[in-house]
């Protein structure tokens, strides 16, 4: 392109921009800035091609491109400026005493404010908040835990597949569980050590009333010299009269998990029916609602973090916080915690 035909696309962008802001009705002055002087507009696109120009005869066009460009803003503001977009508000029915427009509150989602009263039990307990990857390796999610590969318990928990390898060549995964933050955080300090870590897991799974294929859990671990078995069902009943109230009551039944010997599932009187009732939907009768696996640390756990089984004890549990959440608040439905439907999250925070 040479100077003159530059003008004359000037002149004619001028124009058209004349025209166009003295149209009746009015356009929207928005529009028309877009239009012109936006980043992809008329004008700009005019300017950038001032590059193409010779060196010297480029400064004079700069400068009438610029000229127009001032204009054009100033015709704008004072288009803005009647449409009452800007400047002063000179009307003189306004009411400032009239009220406002409602503006709806939000509050926080069940499992938040689950995830923090659960936060708050561990810290009156004197436990502090530990961190942990959800993409995790194969070594801290199983292998460091006591599921040596091809293990029968990996089927357990079956298991999100990245496409992405770690540094012994294994595929990454999603992490299926919070246990994997008690290896992060023994590797990161030395005993005694007392933890929990809240946080999202990931396992594939058929989502139905009390399963997803991506939920919560939280994770408690305490190692020092000594710790027993007692110690565990102190904390862990404790835990759950501070949630529950202090009627209810846990009971411990022998379970398998590979990274706790002895391992239990716990268990805690219905909050519902408090004495199981016959008809009770929520204990179906028995009286018992499990809550979560727990056990003493198992001496190859310690040893994968280079903590000495014969100086060290400790114990571990791990809670889904969806079973916390539905049991607080009275849902029947997990799947009802992720439809974010107004109805449900109205009644429940
Ligand atoms: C574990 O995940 C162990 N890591 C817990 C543990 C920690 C045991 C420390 C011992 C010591 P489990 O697979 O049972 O265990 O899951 C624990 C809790 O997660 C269950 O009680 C349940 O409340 C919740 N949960 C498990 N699968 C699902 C699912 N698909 N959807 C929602 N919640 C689930």
């Amino acid at each position: 392109m040479n100077a003159t035909v530059w003008k004359e696309k000037l002149s004619a962008v001028r124009d058209s921009f004349s025209v166009s802001i003295a149209q009746k009705p009015a356009v929207n002055p928005e529009e028309l800035e877009l239009r012109f002087l936006g980043r992809k507009g008329e004008l700009a696109l005019l300017l950038r091609d001032l590059k193409d120009i010779p060196l010297e005869e480029r400064k004079p066009l700069g400068a009438l491109g610029n000229a127009a460009k001032t204009e054009m803003e100033a015709r704008l503001a004072g288009l803005k400026g009647a449409a009452g977009l800007s400047g002063p508000v000179v009307k003189a029915d306004l009411d400032l005493t009239l009220p406002g427009v409602p503006f709806p509150k939000g509050s926080l989602h069940p499992l938040t404010h689950t995830m923090n009263r659960l936060t708050e039990a561990f810290l009156k307990l004197g436990f502090t908040m530990a961190d942990g990857p959800l993409v995790e390796d194969d070594y801290h999610n199983f292998e460091a835990l006591n599921f040596p590969p091809y293990h029968p318990a990996r089927d357990m928990q079956d298991t999100f597949y990245v496409d992405l390898k770690d540094a012994a060549g294994k595929e990454l995964l999603l992490r299926t569980h919070t246990s994997n933050t008690q290896i992060r955080a023994m590797e990161n300090q030395d005993p005694p050590i007392r933890v929990f870590h809240p946080g999202r897991v990931f396992r594939n799974e058929a989502v139905d009333a009390s399963h997803s294929f991506t939920f919560h859990q939280i994770e408690g671990l305490y190692i020092d010299a000594g710790v027993s078995m007692a110690d565990l069902k102190w904390t862990v009943d404790t835990f759950m009269k501070d949630l529950f109230g202090t009627a209810v009551k846990t009971r411990f039944n022998p379970s398998y998990f590979p990274f706790v010997e002895p391992g239990a599932e716990v268990d805690m009187s219905c909050v519902f029916c408090k004495a199981g009732g016959d008809r009770c939907p929520v204990c179906k009768g028995t009286g018992w609602l499990e809550m979560m696996g727990a056990g003493m640390v198992h001496p190859n756990v310690l040893k994968a973090c280079k903590y000495d089984p014969a100086k060290w004890s400790g114990f571990a549990f791990g809670a889904g916080i969806e079973r916390f959440a539905m049991l607080l608040y009275g849902i029947s439905d997990m799947r009802m915690l992720y439809e974010n439907d107004l109805r449900v999250l109205k009644q429940v925070h």
